[in-house]
């Protein structure tokens, strides 16, 4: 440090608590966002012998949660998937049970393989299938179970980076290791299935959509409903948005989870947004683009686009679609004033 700066006011200066503002402004007010996450690929195939093999020699009274944490390469630590969000892959067996737990963090999961499943939130029993979307907001109990004969396997989604950086992450067990059966299996689920019929009767209406599970057969529905007749996206092809049906907005305050169609040979146009987000495959073949390097994915990969990093999706089947989930905090850059986006050229 003297030697750097041989003012020794500058030696002083640390003592007193204090910094020169006039070493760090361009690192403070960078011209443009550079984020620490990298884009990055999980594969499944890979993956996916891991999680078979923990789900037999670990078992869920020594782990809360049997979960491999897709941990992006530029943040380990805090370990988080991309800035403020994380994704996990959980695995549960026959006859187990993840015992009853909440947190402030909202959590939400996509379910990649598997029958006979379900997690209780808050008293009531949700089954999931493949393709369906589960929501666990902030503060909500939930414990898992499988009745069924093979794994399920599960992706996870968490805003734990967020609420840690926010200073604001509470956790509680329940107690006793499931909590108490107390609505009708699915009636959150059930009392909003027709998106334009809600029920009026529900007067709680908290920050978070009170849907408990987004069914994939309703996505293949609306799908199928609109056929090839949409205009779609230039970006993302025809994308479809889970709503919290109070709001018509995203469904948790800090994830916004969404639902692609991209027609064979589709090639996106390359955009980037301050928004970060985590992609799920959940069938086809096709690349990313991602901050000029290629993201080449199969069925049931997951990536990480950082923001403001140029993406491109391409579906590089001649014949078939293919879908991809995501989620991504810009209902949090919104809600803040920091939402951009910017289309930009295609990458080389
Ligand atoms: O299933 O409740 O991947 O609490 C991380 C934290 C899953 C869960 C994770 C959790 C869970």
């Amino acid at each position: 440090m003297t030697q750097l700066h041989p003012d020794p006011a500058y030696a002083a200066l640390q003592d007193l608590g204090t910094a020169p503002l006039w070493k760090y402004y361009g690192e403070l007010f960078a011209a443009e966002p550079r984020s620490a996450a990298v884009p990055y690929l999980w594969s499944y195939a890979r993956l996916r012998p891991y999680l078979l093999h923990f789900a037999k020699t670990l078992s869920l009274e020594e782990a809360e949660r049997r979960v491999l944490m897709l941990i992006n390469p530029g943040l380990q630590d805090p370990p988080a998937t991309v800035n403020s969000l994380y994704a996990g892959l959980q695995v549960i067996v026959s006859g187990e049970t993840a015992q009853a737990h909440r947190h402030a963090s909202n959590a939400f999961r996509f379910v990649i393989e598997g029958e006979g499943a379900y997690t209780t939130v808050n008293g009531e029993r949700i089954h999931m299938r493949p393709g369906d979307l589960l929501l666990t907001p902030g503060w909500h109990w939930h414990d898992h179970y499988h009745e069924g004969d093979e794994p399920m396997i599960w992706l996870d989604a968490l805003d734990y980076p967020l609420v840690n950086a926010l200073e604001a992450g509470f956790f509680e067990l329940y107690g006793e290791r499931a909590q108490k059966v107390s609505r009708p299996d699915g009636i959150s689920t059930r009392q909003f299935v027709h998106g334009h019929l809600v029920p009026a009767w529900e007067i709680d209406r908290g920050s978070s959509s009170p849907i408990g599970n987004y069914p994939w057969s309703e996505v293949e529905r609306a799908f199928d409903a609109i056929g090839d007749d949409a205009e779609g996206s230039a970006v993302d092809g025809v994308v479809l948005e889970y709503t919290n049906p109070w709001t018509g907005g995203p469904v948790l305050p800090t994830m916004s989870c969404r639902v692609r169609r991209l027609p064979p040979k589709f090639h996106g146009a390359a955009i980037r947004r301050t928004s970060s987000s985590v992609h799920h495959v959940i069938r086809g073949q096709g690349t990313a683009i991602v901050g000029g390097r290629r993201l080449d994915w199969n069925d049931k990969d997951v990536f990480a686009v950082p923001g403001w990093t140029a993406c491109e999706l391409i579906n590089t089947s001649e014949t078939d679609d293919t879908y991809v989930f995501s989620y991504s905090n810009e209902p949090v850059m919104r809600s803040l004033g920091l939402y951009r986006e910017e289309l930009i050229e295609r990458q080389k």
